[in-house]
């Protein structure tokens, strides 16, 4: 894309303002001129050729632009003849810099917002701008309109016209065909074709140059002629630079690509950046590298940005609701996918009182998704992943996990996110469950599968996740083995062992009595937890101790008793396992703990009591909710119906609608 700018007029009409400099160089403000204004907007947009047409104080108009030093390459071409021709004849003289590409043409005198750029330039075909909402003016341009296709531009045309600025684009292919007119007017002889308009050349080609109107209704795009333009406009651009605008993040990295949208939204007026906090961030997202004061102070310091305020959502709602902006600005990538419901209620919202949503074409560039394989990378490493679960509980006050007994469940725990009534989820972390381990390997969860074995598994998820581990540790084995079992557990990135108060050979919780099992005297059970809580090696490694008098119908009082001496002897956590349906004996029990000790988080893992929701257990003071076997569960009957099929049908067409697409499988699991 090539801009060209009509720069050789005399500008008569400004008077005094135009004694010693061109009309293009009249002051808006003190830190900006038509043309300079003109020349930053382009360069924004990524439009680094520019033609300038000069003609009255061409060398002043030369050195002020040098002056800008913008990222420009500016060609400057003079009209010898800019006294007694008129631009068509500038355009002529400039033939040879603009035949090789898209034209965005636009009078040296005319001022517009961004936005009308961004939108002439994300227009599909060669447009004009054109305004519906202002009255026809009597001098200035018209075009008249057909279906939306211009057929005549001039300032003599009222009936189907609309008032019209000279800002055009161009694709080349329709250039090429006015530029080959405006060269036979001017080389005809005749020194009225000269002197006339370019667009009476367009008029006499119109029907084979497609050109359409894009209608900026009341957005500012207008040209200066006399010095009561130029307050007016004056007044305008005032007026734009009161308007706010509303951008949020929640990056922790901030790029190129920040910077760019943020210097274009800080065009639409005063910019408010709005950043996630980091609980928002953990409903969506990884974890952030940076934590929530020290990104506000980053954006703080941008340049663009007058003002950051808190995102305590994904949600938009609240901020929208107390600043009311103007503008909202995004990338275009929400339009489809996780954050649609995001984008259509701020779009909702917006209407309600007259906002505007602008996007932006959003390219996510190599370089942007090498820079998050990095900060992935970064958040998986042990010390990292192991202290995560701690600031997790830090911030949330409740996390949840789900089991993941292998790599692909692994990732599911890592990926799954919804929007649920406008509120974003994901899980906190993972609970690596006995019985799924167990069970994947088709053994009873009787701690037949050995620790190897068991660290195995933790292995494959680490290798291709980054959210925190809880893991199942069984009894512990003997206080001797337990110790080894810690230091490697911590080596590994795990953040929380969860060990139960039985002895001997232990079997699930959720037989209960039905089978024979035993509960570990207490003294032996805080033996071990303190020689657990000696072995590790940071501050970050968390022992859960698990009470099973609830399981084992040993009654209430037994459990808290256990409670407060395993919480005594060191315990960061107490799981209280329950495998009734009625949820009030654990949450009697939650209310008697929390009683007395406000501090030692609290576990449940509601298998059996499933009705209570995550809000129940955060209002009774519950820290940590394990959903622990449900992708064990929901895949065993899918994997049996499709065996089955395949059995019955002898083929296996007909089992292929209860399959995931292999596509989709590929999606899931990442190269590289
Ligand atoms: C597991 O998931 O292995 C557990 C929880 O220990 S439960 O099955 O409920 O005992
Ligand atoms: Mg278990």
């Amino acid at each position: 894309m090539t801009a060209l700018i009509l720069n050789s007029g005399l500008g008569h009409r400004m008077g005094e303002l135009t004694k010693d400099h061109p009309k293009c160089m009249t002051e808006l403000s003190r830190s900006e001129t038509i043309l300079s204004r003109q020349l930053k907007l382009l360069a924004a947009a990524e439009i680094h050729d520019v033609v300038i047409t000069t003609g009255y104080y061409d060398s002043v108009l030369e050195e002020y632009c040098r002056s800008l030093a913008l990222d420009l390459n500016i060609t400057f071409v003079c009209n010898p003849l800019y006294a007694s021709t008129n631009y068509i004849y500038s355009i002529y003289c400039a033939r040879e810099h603009l035949r090789d590409d898209d034209i965005v043409l636009m009078h040296g005198d005319l001022v517009f917002e961004e936005d009308v750029l961004r939108r002439l330039l994300a227009f599909p075909f060669s447009c004009m701008t054109v305004s519906s909402t202002l009255p026809l003016p009597q001098k200035d341009f018209k075009a008249v309109v057909q279906n939306d296709r211009i057929e005549r531009i001039g300032i003599h045309y009222f009936d189907n016209a609309v008032a019209a600025q000279p800002l055009y684009k161009f694709r080349k292919k329709d250039w090429l065909l006015w530029l080959q007119e405006i060269e036979r007017f001017c080389e005809s002889g005749d020194p009225a074709r000269r002197s006339c308009y370019a667009e009476n050349a367009f008029n006499e080609i119109s029907d084979r140059c497609p050109l359409y109107t894009l209608d900026v209704l009341d957005a500012l795009c207008g040209e200066i002629d006399t010095p009561e333009d130029l307050q007016m406009i004056q007044a305008r651009l005032a007026a734009i630079r009161e308007k706010t605008v509303y951008l949020c993040f929640s990056t922790d990295m901030v790029h190129s690509g920040h910077v760019t949208i943020i210097q274009k939204a800080a065009k639409l007026g005063r910019l408010i950046v709005g950043v996630l906090t980091d609980k928002a961030v953990l409903t969506y997202k990884r974890f952030p590298l940076i934590p929530f004061e020290e990104r506000k102070i980053l954006f703080e310091n941008l340049a663009g940005v007058s003002q950051v305020v808190e995102q305590t959502t994904l949600s938009y709602r609240e901020n929208l609701e107390k600043l009311r902006p103007d503008y909202v600005v995004h990338g275009d990538d929400w339009k489809e996918g996780f954050q649609k419901p995001i984008r259509e209620e701020v779009i909702r919202i917006l209407s309600s009182y007259g906002g505007q949503l602008v996007e932006f074409p959003y390219s996510a560039n190599r370089q942007l998704i090498e820079i998050e394989k990095r900060a992935r990378a970064e958040v998986s490493m042990p010390d990292i992943r192991r202290k995560r679960l701690k600031r997790t509980l830090e911030i949330k006050g409740l996390v949840t996990a789900i089991e993941a007994h292998n790599g692909l469940t692994g990732l599911i725990a890592e990926n799954t996110a919804v929007i649920h009534n406008g509120v974003s989820r994901q899980f906190d972390c993972m609970w690596v469950s006995s019985l799924c381990d167990s069970t994947a390997k088709g053994k009873p969860d009787i701690e037949l599968v050995d620790m190897s074995s068991r660290f195995r598994t933790i292995d494959d998820i680490l290798d291709v996740t980054t959210k925190p581990i809880i893991f199942d540790g069984d009894t512990g084995g003997l206080t001797e083995h337990f110790v080894y079992t810690v230091r490697t557990l911590e080596r590994m990135g795990v953040s929380m062992v969860i060990i139960e108060d039985k002895t001997g050979l232990k079997k699930n919780s959720l037989f209960g009595a039905e089978v024979r099992q035993t509960q570990a005297p207490i003294n032996e059970f805080c033996e071990k937890i303190r020689a657990g809580k000696a072995a590790q090696k940071t501050a970050d490694f968390m022992i859960c101790a698990r009470i099973e008098s609830l399981i084992l119908e040993q009654g209430m009082q037994d459990a808290l008793t256990r409670a407060f001496a395993f919480a005594n002897a060191g315990a960061d956590a107490i799981m209280i396992h329950s495998r009734k349906k009625d949820p009030s004996e654990v949450f009697e029990f939650v209310r008697a703990f929390r009683r007395k000790n406000e501090t030692t988080y609290l576990v449940v893992v509601p298998t059996s009591f499933n009705s209570v929701t995550e809000d129940e257990f955060r209002a009774l003071g519950v820290n940590v909710v394990i959903y622990a076997n449900h992708l064990t569960r929901a895949a065993l009957p899918a994997m049996q119906k499709a065996a089955e099929l395949i059995l019955e049908n002898q083929r296996s067409l007909e089992c292929d609608p209860i399959c995931m697409p292999f596509k989709e499988i590929i999606r899931l699991i990442p190269e590289g």
